[in-house]
């Protein structure tokens, strides 16, 4: 298990190594059945059906665009999210075991299986239409990495094209300090506009260092950003085995930040999309208020309230992720842990 071995001071080296070994090259796995193609046609007669039964909650939002240098930062405004359900003052005081919503998914929200381990859901709260989520059919926590058949699972759900004009956009909320609500193992899925370019495809844009080891390449940054990311091209048509090799190192960067950090716990937000993946590590779950989970991360904020956008647009997005990220670290600090 990641979170406190992890961190400790004798052997960190050693343990985040054990860590992706047993996560991402212990087992053999089987390929998981490619989605059917009529999952778009699915996924919006089911989104248009859950919205009328009343089963899925959709916010309306508008969407302003901050800009900030050669990023562009998309904030969507949603006050009306305020009318989530919130615990009562009685549910507070005497606090039930907490409610796992992704353990007996509702009927109205499921959309399929997706081979023995996982099924489709809707997000029964949603502010972009046709927002899915990849939940694992038993119980496994959301603090732990993304595994081999996870990141298969997730390579078959961007496939999908559910809406004209727009790629899916795959995300990850791991650890407590990364925006993540339920404890149920989850990657979420939203489609985003084709033309918006998101920070990691600004950063891929200003070429990435070519390495020895086996995937060829370094995770490259966007030199403009403050905060510790990593970002890796994926390759056309990529093996299972490609997703791994990727994710590992990112993922290993990621660590050896936190720990450089003394962070205690490990929170990081994960991205993805058919061209890239995307991994940064976590110091704070929000900024003034606002909350910012792995789609803030690579330029698509959430303002709960004009207050909140006021607040990005203010402070600027740069140092709303700054400050609920962490610094990078050089290189030089980088070198063993890989
Ligand atoms: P988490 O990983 O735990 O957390 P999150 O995405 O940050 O969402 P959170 O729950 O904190 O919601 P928030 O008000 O910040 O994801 C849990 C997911 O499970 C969420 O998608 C949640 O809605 C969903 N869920 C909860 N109960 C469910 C049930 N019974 N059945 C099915 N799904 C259930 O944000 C509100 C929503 O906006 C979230 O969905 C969030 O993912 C989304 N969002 C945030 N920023 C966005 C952006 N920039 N663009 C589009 N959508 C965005």
């Amino acid at each position: 298990m990641l979170p406190t071995r992890i961190l400790t001071k004798q052997t960190p080296q050693i343990a985040t190594k054990s860590i992706l070994r047993a996560n991402c090259f212990g087992s053999f796995i089987k390929m998981l059945p490619p989605l059917s193609d009529t999952f778009p046609d699915l996924i919006r007669s089911k989104f248009s059906s859950a919205v009328d039964a009343g089963s899925l909650t959709f916010t309306p939002s508008t969407e302003i665009d901050v800009p900030a240098g050669d990023l562009t930062f998309r904030v969507r405004v949603a006050p009306n999210l305020a009318q989530k359900p919130v615990p009562t003052r009685e549910e507070t005081a005497a606090p039930k075991p907490k409610f796992n919503p992704f353990l007996n998914p509702e009927p109205d929200l499921f959309l399929c299986d997706l081979g023995d381990r996982y099924s489709l859901i809707l997000n029964k709260f949603s502010i972009v239409p046709y927002h899915f989520l990849c939940i694992t059919k038993e119980f496994e926590p959301q603090r732990a990495p993304l595994s081999e058949e996870d990141l298969s699972a997730t390579w078959e759900c961007l496939q999908a094209n559910v809406e004209s004009g727009s790629r899916l956009l795959a995300f990850y909320n791991c650890g407590e300090l990364s925006g993540a609500s339920q404890e149920h193992k989850h990657v979420q899925f939203i489609p985003v506009p084709h033309d918006l370019r998101l920070l990691p495809d600004v950063a891929l844009s200003y070429g990435i260092p070519v390495s020895k080891d086996a995937i060829g390449q370094f995770p490259t940054s966007h030199p403009g950003v403050a905060f510790a990311h990593f970002v890796l091209p994926v390759p056309k048509n990529p093996s299972t085995d490609d997703l791994v090799m990727r994710f590992s190192s990112l993922l290993a960067r990621t660590l050896t930040t936190l720990r450089e950090h003394g962070q205690r716990t490990i929170s990081f937000n994960f991205a993805m999309t058919k061209d890239w993946m995307f991994v940064a590590p976590r110091g704070q779950e929000s900024y003034g208020g606002v909350s910012v989970n792995a789609t803030g991360m690579v330029g698509l904020l959430l303002a709960k309230s004009e207050e909140q956008l006021d607040f990005i647009k203010n402070t600027g997005p740069l140092e709303v992720t700054a400050r609920v990220g962490l610094p990078r670290i050089t290189e030089d600090e980088q070198q063993h842990d890989y």
